[in-house]
């Protein structure tokens, strides 16, 4: 590599940080996060490891400049693979060696990864690149597509988008077959969600439709205020919506977006109890790839529908649709959660006869487990979830189409198929999850307080402890036991044993913070409150 022209010229001028100090950057659950003004170098490599990313699968791959849900002067990046999903584990290893890499260690280092990985480097390289909301990402992107040209790549940058958006157009560029409606570009993402949507909501008359009440999305103050206006216009009548806490009324994520109403179990920003009485709402992140839904009652209450409750929402329309096909011995159906779902979801669907997966936090092992299944469901509590379908069960359904003559049959699977076009297959996606709430809604004719309803949540209570060294605190596989410290461990199980029936509580590290996060789970709220304070100060 050292002869290609300009790369000996230009690494220097990006190298690390002084700043960055002995700090080791680790690429997490969601790629690299910190503050924004350390990661310039680091984004300068990725846009070269994208490259290579895409000149070894022969494929587009993907650069998504965001820290989600952290606060504004944060910022990040994840690599998106050619499949659109998540980067390979097998080079989380690399983008690491690169990013912690001294100047003069570079080439080397990419060197490495040319011959490891038998890298023909005159093969072309193409990246699709798109970025959030925040000050810093215009600059970092640009770091990226300079690191990404001196290997040689060709960059498409999509501007501001959501990440599911970026993930979407891979996936579709990548893989003909499933760009059926010319979906591959921004206009056709909401083309597939709109015709969705209106499958989804066929039977119902127009003019119910047209009174229904509207929608009030809190976009965190985030790209997805924008995506979301693009969309809203195209459902028309279809879905009212009204969009509240955009980038420019407001500082991103600031006591807003989905993880403060989830973790905070606070109604955001910009809502309140006396003008918003009995509105059906929802919270997206800053990159649109996580939502909540909520509402405060008629005397004022809040609520909180988390991940759970979504994806309990969408596990009983699959078993429903297969039942009718008679299909729910031969094609599975699963939902996958993680340490954080709430003990009432595991057992609403275990009383539904859905299968109950258990996944290690952070949404890679989610959509890992989820593969078990030919559908599987999975979603964070805290909102970021999807709907994954086996291909092979797409053609079945396709085959048994022109043999249907039953009409409820015919319905079940129609509705299977616009399910499928409408959930994005590729990541979690706050849009596309939204939507399909909202069309399950309008089927059974409920409000946001009757699906609410289908169980209680057991009182709960999250917090986050900040220690010296937090990767100290080992857990086991699943992550609801603590196994070192072992003063930790003992804490934590005598606490919970002295917390009444129903009681849980665990910690584990931040994959994507400086922070042991706690957790806790009780009978009432106090309880649960209470438990999360005593086991945080037995972390200290
Ligand atoms: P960490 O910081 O490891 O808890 C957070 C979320 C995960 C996941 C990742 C991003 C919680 C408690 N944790 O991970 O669920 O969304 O960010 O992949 O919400
Ligand atoms: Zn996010």
């Amino acid at each position: 590599l050292e002869k290609v022209p300009r790369l000996m010229d230009e690494l220097p001028k990006h190298s690390k940080p002084a700043a960055l100090g002995d700090k080791v950057l680790s690429y997490g659950t969601a790629g690299f996060r910190d503050n924004a003004d350390i990661l310039g170098s680091t984004f300068h490599r990725m846009g070269m490891l994208a490259v290579l990313r895409s000149k070894k699968e022969h494929k587009i791959t993907g650069l998504m400049v965001t820290a989600s849900h952290n606060a504004a002067p944060d910022n990040g990046v994840k690599l998106v693979d050619a499949d659109g999903g998540m980067l390979a584990q097998s080079w989380e290893k690399y983008a690491m060696q690169l990013a912690n890499a001294n100047t003069e260690k570079v080439v080397e280092v990419l060197d490495t990864i040319i011959r490891t990985e038998k890298i023909d480097v005159d093969q072309t390289g193409n990246i699709f690149i798109a970025r959030d909301t925040r000050v810093s990402s215009e600059h970092l992107s640009e770091l990226a597509r300079e690191g990404a040209l001196l290997l040689g790549g060709n960059v498409l940058d999509f501007g501001l988008q959501t990440t599911p958006q970026l993930h979407h157009f891979i996936r579709m560029w990548n893989h003909e077959q499933y760009n059926k409606g010319d979906w591959a570009s921004e206009a056709g993402y909401y083309n597939m969600l709109v015709d969705a949507f209106k499958q989804l909501t066929s039977g119902v008359d127009q003019k119910k439709l047209e009174m229904r009440t509207p929608l009030y999305v809190d976009c965190a103050h985030g790209v997805g205020a924008i995506q979301l206006a693009k969309l809203a216009k195209d459902l028309g009548d279809m879905l009212h919506i009204e969009i509240r806490n955009t980038p420019e009324d407001g500082e991103l994520n600031f006591e807003c977006g989905a993880e403060h109403a989830q973790k905070a179990r606070k109604h955001p920003a910009g809502f309140s109890r006396d003008a918003d009485r009995g509105k059906r709402a929802c919270s997206l992140d800053g990159d649109a790839d996580r939502v909540v839904f909520h509402y405060f009652d008629v005397q004022g209450e809040w609520h909180l529908l988390d991940g759970d409750k979504i994806a309990c929402l969408f596990a009983g329309f699959f078993a429903e649709k297969l039942k009718t096909l008679e299909l729910a011995s031969e094609i599975s159906l699963g939902v996958v959660q993680t340490a954080y779902a709430n003990g009432a979801a595991y057992n609403y669907l275990k009383a539904n006869n859905v299968q109950v997966a258990m996944a290690k936090t952070g949404v890679k092992y989610c959509h890992h487990k989820a593969l078990d299944y030919d559908i599987g469901i999975y979603f964070e509590a805290n909102g970021h979830g999807t709907v994954m379908m086996k291909d092979h069960v797409v053609d079945r359904l396709h085959k048994m189409e022109s043999t249907l003559t039953d009409e409820k049959k015919k319905y079940a699977l129609a509705n299977i198929t616009a399910a499928h076009q409408l959930i994005n297959q590729a990541v979690g996606d706050a849009l596309s999850d939204a939507l399909f709430v909202e069309a399950l809604l309008i089927q059974h004719d409920w409000s946001i307080a009757q699906w609410d309803a289908i169980y209680q949540d057991l009182p709960s209570r999250q917090t986050k402890v900040k220690i010296a060294d937090r990767t100290v605190v080992k857990t086991t596989e699943d992550e609801t036991a603590a196994t070192a410290p072992e003063a930790l461990k003992a804490a934590v199980e005598s606490l919970v044993a002295s917390a009444g029936p129903n009681a849980r509580a665990f910690v584990r590290p931040s994959g994507t913070e400086d922070a042991v996060r706690v957790y806790a789970e009780a009978e009432t709220q106090e309880g649960a409150d209470a438990l999360a304070l005593a086991v945080a100060k037995a972390v200290h």
